[in-house]
């Protein structure tokens, strides 16, 4: 081991790849050039990193290309005063080892892990775009919600003691649990942060300064929210994605892939549910402020609300269906439900578990929207709306629904009367008396 200047211990032979160190390091492997061909000198190798924490590389050759995503010593979007250990490269690996099985077709493939460099070398998606930039550019994609609902159920019942012995299921367990770095980010940034004044948090300001006092100083929210991080902590129901949101998926109108398992842990499935669908009612309310002259985006937004709608009736539907079919594990014994009466009653115990990962859901979006506005990491969404008072009335349309979905979930008693209760929010004011 040795220390790098931020004082992290890193491994004898980590170093951070740049455009001439991966040529080198590629070209040593001669599987993974073969994928993008040519001679390395001549490749063309961009760095494409958006997202807060890690390099991610494209390098495109004669014959085709690959993505190489290596983990920094520290938060990307920070720099060195926010050190951050290297092994979430490890645990995206074995995420995709451990669920990649279930979930061809719907993740990019992975050719190379590198335990030293803390680097995976992957397929290159192309034309592939993140599923959030899409978005707000006005872009549909017909499959993305209901390939994300299968990403959620397959794992979420395939990894799950409903159709694995718990001996397998404990020792996957096991090796997520030390996903300490990841989980304490989430844990901290999602269950903890927006209600205390800190430095690393923000919000459109002064806009939003009321609105950001009354989230903190709301004790039943600070409960509502507290009690869905202690479920997030303790409810090891299957592995989770762990980061579910829009930036996370990639598409073309035809294909669809989740990206960057690196937060993946056993948690509650309403996890990962619920942060796919508060990214998407996050899009839905961000549309006003990406409207022209030529496109107000009206359109486009009920399209974006209707793709929360199919992605939980989607996951509801396969949730049920795969657990029927692959109920194999220790939980939920297959042998015990055979006759007529059995049948029923665990028909009956299926609906009520939806019932709780819906509920779960609920509460998971409204932490997820409140972070994404009071907190550390925000989204672009409502980043690229240059205009404060606009994105202030966007972002606080979507507090108002979070708070409804933590405080007073009852009205909702499907996902329908969410989306209606969303549609009804977005109405700007001034509408609201004519309509
Ligand atoms: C310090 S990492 C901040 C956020 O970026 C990731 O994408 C996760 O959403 C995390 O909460
Ligand atoms: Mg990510």
């Amino acid at each position: 081991m040795a220390e790098n200047n931020v004082g992290l211990p890193t491994p004898a032979g980590y170093f951070p790849l740049d455009d001439a160190r991966l040529r080198v390091w590629l070209s040593g492997l001669p599987s993974l050039a073969a994928h993008v061909g040519g001679d390395a000198a001549h490749w063309r190798i961009d760095e494409v990193g958006d997202g807060n924490l890690n390099l991610v590389f494209l390098v495109r050759g004669t014959v085709g290309g690959v993505c190489v995503k290596q983990s920094l010593p520290y938060v990307r979007a920070v720099g060195e005063s926010w050190p951050m250990p290297l092994e979430r490269a490890f645990f995206e690996h074995q995420h995709n080892q451990i669920a990649g099985p279930y979930l061809a077709g719907l993740i990019p493939q992975t050719f190379h892990y590198d335990s030293t460099l803390y680097a995976s070398v992957m397929e290159l998606l192309s034309p592939h775009l993140i599923l959030r930039q899409g978005l707000i550019a006005g872009r549909r994609y017909p499959h993305a919600a209901t390939a994300v609902a299968e990403f959620v159920a397959r794992s979420a019942v395939l990894t799950s003691p409903l159709a694995q012995p718990f001996e397998q299921v404990f020792d996957q367990t096991a090796i997520f649990s030390r996903n300490h770095a990841l989980t304490r980010v989430t844990a901290e940034l999602i269950f903890a942060d927006p209600f205390e004044h800190l430095p690393r948090n923000r919000w459109t300001s002064p806009e939003l300064d009321q609105d950001a006092a009354d989230i903190r100083n709301d004790a039943n929210l600070r409960a509502a929210v507290a009690r869905l991080g202690h479920r997030f902590l303790t409810q090891k129901e299957a592995l989770l994605h762990g980061d579910l949101h829009t930036g996370s998926v990639m598409v073309t109108e035809a294909d669809t892939r989740v990206i960057d398992p690196e937060f993946a842990v056993y948690g509650p499935v309403g996890f990962d549910v619920g942060v796919f669908i508060a990214n998407l009612l996050m899009a839905f309310f961000a549309q006003p402020g990406h409207a022209s002259a030529a496109d107000s985006r009206q359109t486009h937004a009920a399209w974006i609300l209707a793709q929360a709608g199919a992605f939980w009736r989607h996951f509801a539907q396969r949730y049920d269906a795969l657990w029927q079919e692959n109920g194999g594990g220790d939980a939920w014994p297959a042998r015990l439900f055979t006759t007529p009466a059995q049948r029923d009653a665990f028909a009956r115990a299926r609906r009520e578990r939806l019932r709780e990962i819906y509920s779960d859901a609920l509460g998971f979006a409204g932490a997820e929207i409140i972070r994404r506005i009071l907190g550390f990491a925000h989204n672009q969404d409502f980043e690229a709306i240059a205009d404060p008072l606009r994105r202030a009335d966007a972002e606080r349309r979507s507090l108002t629904l979070a708070r409804a979905l933590l405080l007073t979930p009852s009205p909702f008693a499907d996902m329908d009367a969410v989306l209606q209760h969303a549609q009804r929010l977005a109405v700007p004011i001034a509408d609201e008396a004519t309509a």
